[in-house]
């Protein structure tokens, strides 16, 4: 029988207090999973934990900046010694920065590149003693439209995310030998405080260009919710997904299908 239940799993779900992050985590915590999560700063790990408590889930919060390695490592032993050896990992933590690249600085341009590409790096380094130690592991990347695609002003977003898919069939590849399953989910524009700039109402109360574009530019018609990944996240975090490695499974809502609307 197919099997998607995380009955007895222990994920750790980076950067998810709201957003996609927090949404995979419900999934994942629906589908029997045990949930710890980081964010860099207390706040954040605050409104996260509240956010669980409101939905019923047991979930333990660490404050670990996730290009920090040694941070990273004391997170897991900690997680090891009070939680469990962990079987799922989501390298979900991101962040963007819109700027034209001949304005952009070296530092901006390095700490996305931190951020989103080195720090998966950072946790997966840090998990997959444990995961051979089982015997088996999932890592699941989340990638985006700017592995497959550029645009203008995230020149460090796409390389970095290009990066993390190429990472992704890296890992696939050292570690497939050893039970570990590394698979990418790449979201297409999903409604999230990261994109919210980009659906601002203009002052006249018009949408803005960009939402407009966006809608045009998705066979769907809308924006992604975080609630569009939950069902690909237990996919790949389960035993249903056990021949699936290298992946990058784009829930886009079909803008990588589609060549865009001919002129009226
Ligand atoms: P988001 O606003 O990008 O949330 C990011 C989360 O990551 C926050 O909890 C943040 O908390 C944490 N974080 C950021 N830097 C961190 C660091 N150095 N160490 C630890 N945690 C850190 O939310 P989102 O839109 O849900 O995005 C989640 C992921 O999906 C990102 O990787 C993003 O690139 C990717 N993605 C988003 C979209 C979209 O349309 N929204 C599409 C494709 C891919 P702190 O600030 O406290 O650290
Ligand atoms: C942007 C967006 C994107 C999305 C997402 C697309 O400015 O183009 O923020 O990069 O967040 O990653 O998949």
């Amino acid at each position: 029988m197919v099997n998607f239940s995380l009955d007895g799993r222990i994920a750790l779900v980076t950067g998810a207090a709201y957003g996609i992050g927090l949404a995979i985590a419900q999934a994942l915590a629906e589908a029997g999973a045990k949930i710890v999560f980081n964010c860099s700063r207390r706040e954040t790990v605050e409104r996260g934990l509240k956010a669980y408590r409101e939905l019923g889930i047991e979930a333990k919060g660490y404050v670990c900046d996730v290009t920090d390695e040694e941070a990273v490592r004391r997170m897991v032993d900690d997680i090891e010694a009070t939680v469990g050896t962990i079987d799922i990992l989501v390298n979900n933590a991101g962040i963007i920065k819109r700027i034209p690249m001949e304005q952009m600085s070296v530092e901006d341009f390095r700490r996305v590149v931190d951020v989103d590409l080195v720090a998966p790096y950072i946790c997966a380094k840090a998990v997959i003693p444990g995961m051979i130690r089982k015997g088996h592991g999932k890592i699941i990347n989340i990638c985006s439209m700017m592995s497959e695609l550029g645009r203008e002003t995230v020149s460090a977003y796409a390389a970095a995310k290009g990066g993390l898919k190429m990472l992704t069939r890296n890992i696939c590849s050292e570690y497939g030998e050893a039970n570990i399953q590394c698979n990418g989910i790449g979201p297409g524009y999903i409604a999230t405080e990261q994109t919210a700039p980009l659906r601002e109402l203009q002052p006249d109360g018009s949408r803005h260009p960009f939402d407009q574009f966006i809608i045009a530019k998705t066979p769907a018609g809308r924006w992604g919710t975080p609630e569009d990944l939950m069902g690909p996240a237990v996919f790949l975090a389960s035993d249903a997904s056990n021949f699936v490695n290298g992946h990058i499974l784009y829930v886009d809502g079909g803008i990588l299908a589609y060549i865009g609307k001919q002129p009226k």
